[in-house]
C-alpha cells in the first residue's frame, strides 16, 4: 500500500514548520506501506491543487496530512473538517478569507476516515501525549482536511484521509515561553506510530479481501 504524507511550509512569521521537519525525516517505508512525502504551501489557493496532483500522479491508498498547531500541548488527531475558511492571519500568499466555504457545493463537514481513535490509543500507550480533536480550526489545515475529504468523497471513494496537528518545536517557543512545545524526536515518533497503525490497517484490509471472515473495519 502507499501513503501520501504531507507537511506544510512555515507560516505566520515562523522560520520552521514542525510538520514539514518531521515529514522530511520519515523513512521511505513503514511496515508494508510505501511513504510518499510532499511539501504543501500554507496557502488556501495553492495547497489543495498540490495535493490533488500528487494523488493523481502517485495513486496513494491513504492521504495523511500533518500541520502545526501552535498553542496545543499534545498531538491532536483531527476527527472532523468543516466547510469554513475564516482566517485570523493571512496565509503565505497574503490571502485572508473570512466566512468563506471551502467548497461551495460541499456538505457542512466530513469525518476523517483513518482510524482516529486507534491512532490516539497507540500514541498514548507509547507514552506520547495525544488527543482526539474535534476542531482543526478554520485556517489552511482545516481547508486541506475538508478539501481532501471532499475530493475523495467525490472522486476516489476507496481512498482514506486524515489529519494530525502537532505542537510547536521547543525552539519556536523561546520568544513565547508560556506556549507548550514538543520535541522533534517525540513528534516524529508519533507520526511513525500513526503510520504504523495505517500500514497495519492496510494489511488487515488486504487479508480481509482474501478471507472475508477476517474483515477489519477501516473506520474509527
Ligand atoms: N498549520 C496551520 C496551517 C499550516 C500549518 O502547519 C493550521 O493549523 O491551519
Amino acid at each position: 500500500m502507499k501513503i501520501l504524507v504531507t507537511g506544510f511550509d512555515p507560516f505566520g512569521g515562523e522560520t520552521v514548520n514542525p510538520s514539514l521537519e518531521i515529514v522530511r525525516l520519515l523513512p521511505d517505508r513503514i511496515g508494508q506501506a510505501e511513504l510518499i512525502k510532499l511539501e504543501v504551501p500554507t496557502s488556501f489557493q495553492r495547497s489543495l491543487p498540490v495535493i490533488e496532483r500528487a494523488i493523481r500522479e502517485t495513486d496513494p491508498d491513504v492521504i495523511l496530512s500533518v500541520g502545526q498547531a501552535g498553542g496545543r500541548a499534545a498531538v491532536s488527531v483531527e476527527r472532523i473538517g468543516i466547510n469554513l475558511s475564516d482566517a485570523r492571519i493571512p496565509d503565505n500568499d497574503g490571502f485572508q478569507p473570512v466566512d468563506q466555504p471551502v467548497a461551495e457545493d460541499g456538505p457542512a463537514a466530513y469525518f476523517a476516515t483513518v482510524p482516529v481513535r486507534r491512532i490516539v490509543e497507540r500514541l498514548r500507550r507509547a507514552g506520547i501525549p495525544a488527543v482526539l480533536s474535534y476542531s482543526a480550526g478554520t485556517f489552511v489545515c482545516n481547508h486541506v482536511l475538508y478539501g481532501v475529504c471532499h475530493l475523495i468523497a467525490s472522486h476516489y471513494p476507496h481512498k482514506k484521509s486524515g489529519f494530525i496537528h502537532i505542537p510547536y518545536l521547543p525552539a519556536q517557543t523561546v520568544d513565547k515561553p508560556e506556549e507548550p512545545s514538543m520535541s522533534q524526536e517525540t513528534a516524529l515518533a508519533a507520526l511513525k506510530l500513526a503510520l504504523t497503525v495505517l500500514s497495519e490497517e492496510g494489511e488487515g484490509n488486504r487479508t480481509a479481501q482474501k478471507n472475508p471472515s477476517e474483515k477489519m473495519s477501516f473506520h474509527p
